[in-house]
């Protein structure tokens, strides 16, 4: 009988080996969902998700709307959950409106993680049951970016005059916090007046033809703070349309090629580059360890690298310049 409990003992230690082992060697999916395809922020990001995905072996999919609104993200969201991933990463492109819909996602037994944007307040699992049930958020500090772009922009503007923020849409936690840390940190300015938001609707266009309508009622204007890629890119057209390049300082959120050409130029004095690479990074890694049963952290907070004339060529500030 010793002997054969030993053997029963040893194939079950053979078995217990055997199962761990198809265990470790599952294929997860990982789902990620950026707030638009054809922007640099989230290409890099995905460049970053799909290092991590190889280096665990994971599948990446991909898969979001052209355009940043919750209109064209909410079906692709559907589309992602009816093929069931195991688990979901998306960059939410509104605070409230994708609440009920990535609510469906977690009652499947989808485990839902944002990165960059954040759902309700961004303080998840605290037990509110409003939209804390994402499992961590993995972003950068937009409230501290924002007050960085606003000490850039003061010091640039020698402390003195007009500006304003050119932003997204309200109900965008990112852009929202940016430029609630940029107004804030701005009271330390007494002699800075900061105008009323423009809002652009991602459109650069628009951002360029609402520099010059501001430009054009306040001649006397001194810069602006643009709040995102496709924000700081219009505005710093806008300052060359109105030939005041140079003149209307501009400080840029985000970092694609366009930016670093226009600080190169100087257009732009400072971009403030977020590490999108890192984001799609931690949040594939926080998926894969909640997968394979770790506890992650409710919130893991990512890098800023700030780019100006002086640096743009040093290859430790370059490497951060957003990827096509
Ligand atoms: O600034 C990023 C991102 O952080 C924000 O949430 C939306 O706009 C960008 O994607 C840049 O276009």
């Amino acid at each position: 009988t010793t002997a054969v409990a030993a053997l029963a003992v040893g194939a079950s230690v053979l078995f217990g080996a055997v199962s761990a082992q198809a265990q470790d060697t599952k294929k997860f999916t990982i789902a990620l969902i950026p707030g638009l395809t054809t922007d640099a922020f989230y290409i890099t990001m995905r460049k970053g998700a799909e290092a991590a995905a190889k280096a665990v072996g994971a599948e990446l999919v991909f898969q979001g709307a052209p355009d940043f609104n919750p209109v064209q993200q909410v079906p692709v969201l559907d589309a992602v959950i009816a093929r069931k991933p195991d688990a979901i990463l998306i960059a939410p492109t509104d605070k409230t409106q994708l609440v009920e819909p990535l609510r469906k996602a977690a009652d499947a037994g989808i485990p839902v993680i944002t990165v960059d944007t954040f759902i309700g307040t961004g303080q998840y699992q605290t037990g509110s049951g409003d939209a804390d049930f994402p499992l961590s958020y993995i972003a950068s500090d937009n409230v501290l970016g924002g007050r960085m772009a606003a000490r850039s922009l003061a010091k640039a503007v020698g402390e003195k005059g007009k500006v304003y923020v050119s932003n997204v849409k309200p109900g965008i936690s990112t852009t929202d916090q940016r430029e609630q840390g940029f107004k804030d940190e701005m009271k330390n300015f007494p002699n800075i007046t900061v105008l009323d938001t423009q809002f652009n609707d991602n459109d650069a266009n628009k951002a360029a033809s609402q520099l010059q309508s501001v430009y054009a009622r306040n001649p006397d204007l001194v810069g602006v703070f643009g709040a995102n890629l496709f924000s700081a890119l219009g505005a710093a057209n806008g300052v060359q349309q109105a030939g005041q390049s140079g003149k209307v300082k501009v400080v840029a959120f985000d970092a694609p090629t366009s930016i670093v050409d226009n600080i190169k130029g100087g257009l732009v004095d400072i971009a403030i580059a977020q590490h999108p690479a890192e984001i799609g990074y931690f949040g594939v890694m926080a998926a894969y360890a909640h997968l394979t049963g770790q506890s992650i952290p409710t919130a893991i907070g990512t890098g800023f690298t700030v780019m100006d004339k002086s640096n743009i060529d040093n290859p430790d500030v370059a490497k951060f310049i957003y990827q096509n």
